[in-house]
């Protein structure tokens, strides 16, 4: 079956959406300078910009800071007539160290066309090369694999024509900060401005996608920062406006060449749509697209309810992917999948109690799947049945998960004990500050390795009244990055295995991750008052 089979589209929603479009900003810009100390040694034969390549000779270029956007290289040759073509690589790296891995030695589960290296025969020189690949990069290295011995490559310009749609007129000013805050806030507003497209990425260099627990945490940082609130409710209207057959909420969105959900779902990620609703409407108060995309948010909570047993129990399941919640192969899922299902809950009860406020001016004709007119009847009998729904499966997480030796929630067959499991269940108000107390007592928990779950984990910390402990441990967590000279926040750092791969080699490992920019939310939000 092909995906369009299984998507159904919504063309009032994504006509909304596509109005709403961002305009992408060009800047040109130069590399600062040839890598010199660092690595040349190493790997590096040549740094001198003006100065002629012959065959094995190599030029790095840095150009300072993150970019997102196209290449032109700028050639041209010294001796003979070019009497052969130019073979020339040029690889793409966010950090160095990516040029020191091999190429060729990636055989991970993802696929190698993520990897930002070209090649190119140049038959006539001088010429002038604009790439048409958009590429997510500090550093670009400029190989010549073989050229004739009657002439060598000049290189005369490199620029990159950089893209984004962040708004650098609209950053918000964070001048409270001690200047280490200073310095996270800045590499977290430099990750989202990055990952700011015409959607929010995910990533630049990988996956270059919509994903909705990605769009969560960049809204959060948006509303402190850029402000850019139409492009939030562009991707809301995207998501709302493609979805699966039965009205489920994708993972994620692609773009081209048509819009269109991927088939990839994830439980949570299906019902952080809900979230993402609700922390939209406390952002802008803007009532109007609630009105619209409610009847989607209701439908993600009435999905998940066939992932539940008649006790109130999720039930767990050996899928994989089946939930997301952390890039952790090894991470049992089900406690976290009923947290999250009670904060989501939660999300939707405020929705819906928003709605209330409202009777009578609810517009649900946009989406025949859900069987909803909002009337004050069926808005306060929704209401009654999810204050009851909440009730018993908050109940039922506490008496299920719940372990009284250990003091902490326990999931799966194993009773596997995590970081994860404390904090969402702290997050769907299913257990109380000690649970994140006693889980720091157990050596074995297991720990948690992206700045997307570390984000909750400092959410569930806050909201357990450990505002400093939550700070601390940001600090500590994301200054680890900087330590290791982010210019950007990474999709993956687990501090003690910095070489960490989901995939199976770093080498795909995106190091512009937008789930990573929680230091310019928390700091902002919370840091100072
Ligand atoms: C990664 C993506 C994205 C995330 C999904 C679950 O591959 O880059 O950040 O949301 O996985």
């Amino acid at each position: 079956m092909d995906n369009k089979s299984c998507v159904r589209n919504n063309e009032i929603f994504i006509e909304k959406a596509k109005a709403l479009f961002p305009k992408l900003r060009k800047t040109e810009v130069f590399p600062v300078g040839n890598v010199r100390e660092s690595l040349k040694t190493e790997i590096f034969s040549k740094t001198d910009l003006t100065g002629p390549l012959g065959t094995g000779e190599s030029l790095l270029l840095d150009f300072g800071d993150h970019q997102v956007g196209y290449l032109t290289l700028k050639l041209g040759y010294t001796g003979s007539h070019p009497d052969a073509p130019v073979w020339l690589r040029v690889r793409f790296a966010e950090r160095l160290q990516e040029l020191k891995e091999d190429v060729n030695a990636y055989h991970g589960w993802i696929s190698k066309g993520w990897i930002q290296s070209e090649e190119f025969h140049i038959d006539i020189l001088p010429t002038v090369i604009k790439m048409p690949r958009r590429y997510a990069f500090r550093y670009v290295l400029l190989e010549v694999l073989d050229v004739s011995s009657k002439f060598q490559l000049i290189v005369d310009e490199v620029f990159c024509t950089a893209v984004t749609s962040a708004d650098d007129v609209l950053l918000q000013l964070f001048n409270n900060g001690s200047s280490e805050d200073a310095v996270l806030d800045r590499i977290a507003c430099r990750t989202l401005h990055e990952c700011m497209q015409t959607v929010f990425e995910d990533g630049p260099k990988r996956d270059r996608r919509l994903w909705i627990g990605d769009l969560r945490l960049q809204a959060l940082a948006n509303y402190e920062t850029y402000r850019q609130n139409d492009m939030v409710k562009s991707c809301l209207y995207l998501f709302a406006g493609s979805t699966l057959a039965d009205g489920r909420v994708s993972a994620c969105i692609f773009l081209e060449p048509e819009i269109e959900a991927d088939d990839t779902v994830m439980f949570d990620y299906s019902l952080f749509f809900i979230a993402a609703l609700r922390d939209y409407y406390e952002a802008t108060g803007d009532l109007e697209t609630v009105r619209e995309l409610y009847p989607t948010a209701l439908r993600q909570w009435q999905l998940a309810q066939t992932n539940f047993d008649e006790t109130g129990v999720i039930r767990d399941s050996d899928v994989m992917g089946w939930c997301f919640v952390d890039w952790d192969l090894h991470l049992n899922k089900q406690a976290s999948a009923q947290g999250i299902y009670l904060y989501c809950s939660r999300a939707l009860l405020e929705l819906t109690k928003t709605l209330d406020g409202d009777k009578g001016q609810g517009n649900t004709e946009n989406d025949p799947s859900v069987c909803l007119k909002i009337t004050s009847e069926n808005i306060q009998r929704l209401i009654d049945d999810l204050e009851l729904d909440l009730e018993k499966k908050t109940k039922a997480a506490k008496a299920y998960f719940y372990d009284s030796v250990s003091g902490v929630m326990v999931s799966g067959v194993s009773r596997q004990i995590s970081y994860a499991s404390q904090a969402w269940m702290v997050l769907g108000g299913a257990a109380d500050a000690s649970i994140l107390e006693n889980v720091e007592r157990i050596p074995a928990a297991h720990k948690m390795v992206t700045p997307y779950m570390y984000h909750h984990y400092i959410e569930a910390l806050i909201c357990a009244g450990e505002k400093k402990k939550a700070l601390d441990l940001l600090r500590n967590y994301w200054g680890g990055m900087v330590n290791e000279g982010a210019d950007t926040f990474w999709e993956l750092y687990n501090p003690e295995n910095p070489q960490e791969s989901p995939y199976g080699g770093s080498i795909v490992n995106s190091y512009c991750h937008a789930w990573s920019c929680g230091p310019a939310y928390f700091l902002r939000k919370y840091a100072h008052n």
